[in-house]
């Protein structure tokens, strides 16, 4: 065997692309310290294992319920506690986010995620996004919600209205957590994330690179995802968009490389999860987008505003998918 292949000794477990949930935080952070071509490397190889690596899904973002967030996450615009400029604005109405979503799918999107800053849905509201979802799903698209935290009878309702996936993030380490979010814990999180497990809805979770965290911080988000009982069909990795007025507006960026090592991690210990390069691609090049790819992301948000941040131009995505010989998943 040539000593540039990683399989003697390698951390990477074989039969390699094999579904696990038993991820040790030692075999997490052995990945982290492989070299970065043998990392990228796997990882590649892993996500041809289980998808066609020319393929990305396009999923669009819309904020349905924009700002006065009861919540403390350091790292977010719409929190009220923190002054970013952005408003408090009320639910939209069924007509506008349905017309949002007509246009969505006319742009080649196939998932529409609707975002609300909520500490947690009201019964009433609930009510209005379940009919949101229903309208949504009628035009054809799969639909994502993400409002907070859930009881499990509010997951069922959801589930009832043809919800597809419900997006909620650790976010980072269970060690890190509380220098980032006082206002809920933890293991409120991994309740909400079991409701919408028990309702049969699929599971989009994931986090957040470049707050400050360590490198073992990302060990310990990647190794909490990929040690649940069933993995996150969907795992966004969040590049901070360090927004002025937030605790983190000052935050170091983050190497485009280690970012692309969360990527890849992600990809060998959850292989058949969706990865999502989500927020931060405004600021990240092409290359560096490209690197993501080749780390098995397969999945980005489409259109130039995430919640209330700018995303890449449409005109720019699809020019990179082009040069890069990609194809939006259908
Ligand atoms: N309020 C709900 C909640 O927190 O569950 C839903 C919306 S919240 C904006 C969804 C996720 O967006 C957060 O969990 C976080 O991971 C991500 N996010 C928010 N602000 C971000 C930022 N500035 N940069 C990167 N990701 C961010
Ligand atoms: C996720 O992990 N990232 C998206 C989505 N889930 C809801 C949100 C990113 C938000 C970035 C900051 C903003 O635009 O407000
Ligand atoms: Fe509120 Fe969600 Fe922002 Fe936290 S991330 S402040 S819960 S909108």
């Amino acid at each position: 065997m040539s000593k540039f292949t990683v399989e003697a000794g390698s951390p990477v477990p074989y039969p390699p692309g094999a579904v696990r949930h038993d991820w040790t935080r030692e075999e997490v952070r052995a990945l982290f310290a492989l070299p970065f071509p043998d990392l990228v490397f796997e990882a590649s190889r892993i996500h041809r294992l289980h998808f066609d690596p020319r393929e990305v899904q396009i999923s669009t973002l819309l904020s349905i319920k924009t700002g006065g967030c009861p919540e403390d996450c350091a790292y977010c615009p719409q929190s009220a506690k923190f002054d970013t400029g952005v408003k408090a604005e009320k639910l939209m109405a069924l007509d506008a986010v349905l017309s949002e979503a007509r246009a969505a799918k006319a742009g080649g999107a196939s998932r529409f995620c609707m975002g609300a800053a909520w500490r947690e849905p009201k019964d009433r509201d609930l009510d209005k996004v379940c009919a949101m979802i229903e309208g949504v799903k009628a035009l054809g698209m799969e639909t994502c919600v993400t409002l907070g935290m859930l009881t499990g009878q509010q997951a069922r309702r959801l589930r009832d209205s043809g919800l597809d996936y419900y997006n909620h993030n650790l976010d980072t380490s269970p060690e890190y957590y509380s220098e980032i979010i006082t206002t809920r814990t933890y293991q409120e999180r991994l309740d909400t994330l079991g409701h919408v497990r028990d309702a049969g809805i699929h599971v989009c979770c994931g986090g957040i690179v470049g707050m400050g965290e360590s490198e073992d911080d990302r060990v310990g988000m990647i190794a909490t995802l990929a040690s649940l009982p069933q993995h996150p069909e969907s795992v966004p990795v969040n590049m901070l968009v360090a927004v002025e007025g937030t605790p983190l507006a000052e935050a170091r960026k983050v190497d485009a490389l280690d970012f692309v090592r969360v990527i890849a991690v992600a990809r060998i210990t959850m292989p058949a999860s969706m990865v999502r390069l989500s927020a931060g691609r405004e600021d990240m090049t092409d290359e560096a987008q490209a690197l993501c790819f080749l780390a098995g992301a397969n999945s980005i948000f489409y259109g130039p505003k995430l919640l209330t941040t700018p995303n890449p131009g449409r005109d720019r995505d699809m020019q990179l998918l082009d040069r890069l010989g990609m194809t939006p998943m259908e």
